[in-house]
């Protein structure tokens, strides 16, 4: 069942300060069968805390890997055009940047699907996806991605070392907040890096989440809520060093740090550094209010969302997000509320939704049944997901946006 620990993932610092209680919670990719109605659902303490030594904002539970990423995982990168294009940008980019060619050696981390990968082997750059879901890393090995089905961790890397392996350029994206051993990750990363090598690691950024209040980002697989001002810290203990930070809008909010074994900072992380200290992210008080912010906002959609119920109107919900199942657990809205929820991922389809219980169909099920309103839980790809509805749109259906204040759409 894992562990709860009160220690600072990255410095051991033993007097974190509470941030939030999200309460009991079920995994949120954990997504049930219709037989799996039947049988006790586990839950979790889902909790966040502060450490004001190195600035970390983190859950205290860490649930084992296997059980959060293994299990028919059903997170596929490959479903949001957005996330593509993100993807394919970055690597096209870094391509050309680091000169990198047929000679050179590319790894990343949570390969996934080999959403991003597939664009280095379409230029012939050598590269090797690892991931532990298996589904996924079947699906880009179809892609023509070599993947490794594991998790990456410092012995893995090691491993790799010794047999010949290292790498010019090793990408982590949304991994790295994910690990349990995050000292150990680190390490790993080092182990396989060529010494003029470089780390592209991309995470949630804490300022998006405190500042607009993105509490449904926080769920067992996140266990790290990073800051420059965190990453820099940790990076610097294993002898990395955080060279260039770019701030980016994927995910709500998110930060891409560049890391390498020689201290060769640009202005961008003296930038986000400064700007950090007067914000104030290293204090718990930039934190304080977070979970009375949520609360408001959990009140705020409860009552408008029955509301509308009482005047007989139908709602749906759009995304079997992670972060989904995290907003519909907090604010204890299920199917009395919600009818189904639609998703583009044909793995999650005739699935439910975790804790609530709320049916997953395909999209072309909002034009069929018509709902008066839907949820957009993937409110991250708002942009691609109203595009895309415009004919439901123009039907008279509404979306609602949830965080951080809630409108229609
Ligand atoms: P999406 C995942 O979180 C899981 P989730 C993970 N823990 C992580 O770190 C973050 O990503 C980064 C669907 N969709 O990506 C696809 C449509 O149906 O916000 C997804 O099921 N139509 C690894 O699960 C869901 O919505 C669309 O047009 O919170 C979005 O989930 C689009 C764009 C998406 O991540």
């Amino acid at each position: 069942m894992g562990e709860t620990k009160n220690i600072c993932r990255s410095c051991g610092y033993s007097r974190l300060k509470d941030v939030i209680d999200l309460g009991q919670t079920p995994l949120a990719d954990a997504l049930l069968t219709k037989e799996d109605l039947e049988k006790p659902e586990p839950v979790y303490p889902l909790d966040v805390a502060f450490c004001p030594n190195c600035s970390l904002l983190q859950i205290l539970k860490t649930v084992p890997p296997e059980e959060l990423f293994c299990r028919e995982y059903p997170y596929y990168s490959s479903f949001s055009e957005e996330l593509l294009r993100h993807s394919r940008q970055n690597a096209l980019e870094l391509i050309e940047t680091l000169g990198l060619g047929s000679k050179s050696s590319v790894v990343e981390i949570a390969s996934n699907d080999g959403y991003l990968l597939k664009n280095f082997v379409e230029k012939g750059i050598p590269c090797l996806g690892i991931d532990p879901a298996e589904g996924p890393a079947e699906a880009a090995e179809n892609a023509g991605v070599p993947t490794l089905c594991a998790f990456f961790t410092e012995d893995l890397a090691k491993q790799l070392r010794a047999v010949g392996k290292s790498a010019d350029l090793i990408i982590a994206n949304n991994v790295f907040a994910h690990v349990a051993d995050t000292n150990g990750f680190l390490e790993g990363v080092k182990a396989l890096l060529k010494d003029d090598g470089i780390a592209v690691i991309e995470v949630p950024y804490v300022r998006d989440l405190i500042d607009n209040c993105e509490f449904d980002t926080i769920y067992h697989e996140h266990l790290c809520y990073f800051s420059a001002t965190s990453a820099d810290y940790l990076l610097r203990r294993h002898s990395l060093f955080l060279n260039r930070v770019k701030r980016l809008p994927i995910h709500g909010g998110s930060l891409r740090l560049y890391a390498g074994r020689n201290d060769r900072a640009e202005g961008s992380v003296k930038e986000i550094l400064e700007e950090e200290k007067e914000a104030g992210v290293d204090a718990y008080e930039y934190y304080r209010d977070f979970a009375i912010k949520a609360s408001n906002i959990k009140e705020g959609l409860r009552m408008m969302l029955k509301g509308l119920k009482e005047q007989g109107k139908k709602i749906a919900a759009y995304g079997a997000a992670a972060k989904g199942s995290t907003l519909l657990n907090y604010i204890g809205i299920g199917p009395e509320t919600i009818d189904f929820v639609v998703d583009r991922n044909i793995h999650k389809h005739g699935r439910f939704m975790p804790g609530m219980h709320i049916p997953i169909w395909g999209p072309e099920r909002l034009l069929k049944d018509m709902p008066d309103y839907v949820l957009l839980l993937a409110w991250n790809f708002t942009d691609e997901i109203l595009r895309q509805q415009e004919e439901y749109r123009s039907r008279g259906g509404k979306f609602i946006l949830p965080v951080p204040v809630w409108k229609i759409a």
